[in-house]
Parts: structure tokens; sequence; C-alpha cells
């Protein structure tokens, strides 16, 4: 940032240089850098529709018959987006360097970041004036959002903030310090990922309106994006524009990181033509570097007509989630927006009662042993001379689409853990547990009897179910 700029952005109150008069914002080029859903996406019409101006398509859309047009006079403009980058002033001559920058930043992120959103929730802020979708963000999506707020800063010539500042507001200091080095007191560890929704609301039944918006965004509570999208708004002019679609580095090339099909494909008729089925097969890659899920998730699904890839070289994530469910969506969803494929990914643990829940999503790393074997003596010895052996396997499928939908299903199973381990089959913690009305415990089973009553195999049947006629409706998609 350069001297002039650091004095601009000199806070209110200081004993610096007052902020110079700002010409008026509809004369200036803006630039934002947004998450933005693919124009084809379920939550892209929905959202669109709510703000009555379809972005991409540079056209006003038909809102719904509860929303006033009235109610759209800030919020429309924009289009429908979730903001990573404030919408900033700057010169138009900074364009190829602002895409350029964006570019570096998101090829930064490393092979399968997982840009995500979870837990959405109808918000109303501002005494009820602005009406928002708001979510948690992954950790991928915070530290972009940080990189390419300090990386843009130097471009910014005037920020939204900049009048606030005159006035007295943001004067704490980590607001101070946040608006001289980036021009925004918001974002960092305090960034609250949000969808505007209305703004500002003037209506006098504010629970219809709740109701309303919830009903439509019900199932749009888990999202994730392929890369973010660079906004502008041209110098006199009202409306926004989608400049650039910007995708995570790898999309490309994604072609190159499936490996051989799990299963073969049906082998062709006599005529060299394959059969009717074999063409309709849904082509799902399951997202997991375990043998051992591989084996019971193909023989689970084997029902379905699907064809399952594995995920080759594809790199997996680093699993950083608190949950079941986070974790299971960043692998799902990194391989679908990756490969541009269906992905199926598990996540799963078992769950002590006595240990408080331990290992629980830390299974697989429990105290750092690195081998199953090491991981059920560790075990063993955290239950010494206990009594209480209950525990519980807990396994979460999630079914992630390129476009950012998900499906998620749950299964789990109660038993106890023995004092020392049977049985040859299955992996990890099997050989030490008895699940309820069994004396076998899961390693002494075949893959059939495992899967009709273990975790995995309750959280597969569903997925089954789901999708026994095709593919299911995606209302019936909802992440806790
Ligand atoms: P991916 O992440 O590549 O799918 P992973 O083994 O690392 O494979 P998780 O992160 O879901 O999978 O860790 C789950 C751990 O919980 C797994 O490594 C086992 O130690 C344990 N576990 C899960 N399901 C199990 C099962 O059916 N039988 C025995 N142990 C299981």
């Amino acid at each position: 940032m350069s001297d002039s700029d650091s004095a601009r952005f000199q806070p209110s109150g200081s004993s610096q240089p007052a902020l110079p008069q700002l010409g008026h914002p509809d004369q200036e080029t803006k630039f934002a850098v947004y998450l933005c859903p693919p124009a084809a996406s379920d939550f892209y019409r929905v959202g669109s529709g709510l703000l009555g101006f379809d972005v991409r398509a540079g056209q006003p859309v038909p809102m719904p018959e509860f929303m006033r047009s009235e109610w759209q006079t800030d919020a429309g403009p924009y289009g429908f987006h979730l903001t990573v980058t404030e919408a900033f002033s700057t010169d138009p001559a900074h364009w190829p360097d602002i895409e350029a920058e964006v570019r570096a930043c998101v090829a930064c992120l490393s092979p399968g970041a997982f840009l995500g959103l979870s837990g959405g929730r109808v918000e109303a802020w501002e005494d009820g004036k602005v009406w928002v979708q708001r979510l948690n963000a992954s950790p991928a999506l915070t530290v972009l959002q940080t990189l390419l707020s300090a990386r843009l800063a130097p471009y910014v010539s005037a920020s939204p903030f900049d009048w606030e500042v005159r006035e007295g507001k943001y004067a704490r200091p980590h607001e101070q310090a946040r608006m001289k080095l980036l021009h925004t007191p918001r974002g960092l560890d305090s960034w609250q990922p949000h969808f505007t929704l209305v703004q500002p609301y003037s209506g006098s039944d504010p629970e219809r309106l709740r109701h309303e918006l919830e009903a439509r965004l019900a199932p749009f509570q888990t999202q994730s994006y392929g890369g973010v999208t660079l906004f502008e708004r041209r110098a006199g002019e009202q409306q926004w524009r989608v400049r650039a679609d910007i995708p995570l580095l790898g999309a490309e090339t994604s072609a190159e990181l499936v490996q051989e099909p799990l299963r073969q494909e049906a082998a062709p008729t006599a005529g060299g033509m394959t059969t009717s089925s074999a063409l309709a097969r849904k082509r799902v890659v399951v997202a997991t570097g375990n043998p051992g899920k591989v084996r019971e998730i193909e023989e689970a699904l084997s029902g379905l007509n699907w064809q399952l890839d594995g995920i080759g070289s594809f790199p997996m994530p680093e699993e950083t989630g608190v949950t079941y469910e986070e974790n299971a969506a960043m692998k799902a969803c990194a391989a679908a927006i990756t490969m541009g494929r269906v992905a199926l990914a598990d996540d799963s643990g078992l769950e002590v009662e006595v240990l408080d829940g331990e290992p629980g999503v830390y299974s697989a790393r429990y105290g750092n042993r690195t081998s199953d074997l090491d991981r059920n003596m560790y075990l063993l010895e955290r239950l010494r001379g206990k009594t209480n052996r209950r525990a519980k396997f807990v396994s979460v499928v999630i079914l992630a689409y390129p476009d950012g939908h998900l499906e998620s299903y749950r299964g789990e199973v109660p038993g106890v853990i023995l004092e020392g381990p049977r049985g040859e089959g299955g992996f990890g913690y099997d050989p030490l547990f008895v699940p309820d009305g069994e004396t076998r415990t899961l390693a002494e089973m075949t893959l059939a009897e495992k899967r009709a009553l273990s975790h995995r195999g309750r959280a597969l049947a569903a997925l089954m179910d789901a999708h026994r006629s095709g593919e299911p409706e995606r209302e019936v998609t909802r992440l806790e």
C-alpha cells in the first residue's frame, strides 16, 4: 500500500489527516471476490429469484409472491453471492493485475482443497432490516478469504467502510488495524460468511418472511465450491456483473487422476455393443484410501447399477473437521469438484462410552499410532481395568455432486469392546468389537454379515433406499 493510501485509510479519531472526499460511488469502478453458485444449480436459481436479479445472465427474474421489490433495493443489484472480499473501488487499469492476483491466490491452495460452507441458517440483522443465510466456512475457505483480502488491498482506492469510519465507527484497535491493512474492519478470525437475501426489509410480518426463506433454503444448509468468482461493477452502472469464474487448480487435469474402475464394466455383447444397462450406469468415485472401506462399499452397493471408480493418485485432503459430517464432506467434495464427478466418501469412528467418546473422529489417528494393530493395543491399554466396555461405531457417508450438492447418510452400531482381539477379517478395530446381540467380533464375520448390522452397512443401506428408483429429490438433503 502506498503512503497516500495508508493516510487515506487512517481511522477517525487519530491525529492523521482526515479522509479525502470520495466520489459518488456510482461513478467508481468496483471489484469484489464472491462465492457465486453455478448458474445451473438449484441454489443459484432460488437465491437469484429472491433478489429478483440473475447476475450471471445480467437480467431481472420474477420474485416469489411474498417478496417486494423495495426490499431488494440494496441487495438486488449485486446478484446472489457470498462476500469473500468486499466491494472495493479501484482504478479500471488494475483489472488485469486484480484477476491475476485472484488466480494466484486460488492456485496456492492444496490439491483437493475444500471450499465448503455448512450449518446454514436464516438470520435477521440490523434490527430486522437485513436478512441473510449465514454459514460456517471450512478452514481452506477462511484461509483463502484472508489471503485475497491481503493481496488485493493495494488495488483498493476506496472502501465501502470509509464513510462509517469517518463517522466514528470501527474505532476498536483491531478494526483500525484491519482498515489500515485490508480496507475492511471485518474478516479474518471473525468472518461471518453469509448470503444476503433481503435488504432492506420494511414489511410487517417478519415471521412469515423467516418461514418462507427457511423453507426455500433448507436444502442448501451445506454447500461446496470449485472456485471463486470475480465480480465487477462498471463506473456509472448500478448492477453488478460476473467478470470471471476462477476454478481451483487441478480441475482441468482431473481426468488423469481417475484410476481403474473398482469393478469392471459389463462385458461387450457379441456385436461389440455394450448392454443398455451398462450404458445407463451412474459412475461414482469412491473417495477413500482405506481398502477395507472400498471392499465394504463395493459389496454393499452391488445392488445399484453404479460403476464405482477408485481415486487413483488423487491426494485426499487433510481431515480438519470436528464432525464425521465435515470430514466426509471434505473428502467427497474434494474428489467431486476436482474430478468433476459424483463422489462418495465415508468418515467413521469408534466411540467408547467410558472414554467420553474417544477416539471418535480421531479413530484413524488414535494415540498417534500408525497401524491398526498398534491402535487396538493402545485402546486396550486405555481400557485396562475398566468394567464398562460399551462403545459404538458411527459412519457418515456423503455423496457429493460437482455442483456442490451433498447427500448425507448416517449409520451406527452399538456393542462392546473385548479384552483382546479375535478374528482375521475386516479392518481397524473390528477384532475388538462385538455388536449387541452377537457373540462374534466384526472381524469374525463375512462381508455380507458385517454389512447387515454395521454402521457403514446401515448408512449405505439408507443411501441404497434413497437411490433405488433413481436420484432422490434434492429437498431430502439436510446436514445438521
Ligand atoms: P479414508 O479417510 O481414506 O476414508 P480412513 O481409514 O482414514 O480412510 P477415517 O478417517 O474415516 O478413515 O477413519 C476411520 C477409522 O475408524 C478407521 O481408520 C478405523 O480405525 C476406524 N473404523 C471406522 N470404521 C471401521 C470399521 O468398520 N471397522 C473397524 N474400524 C473402523
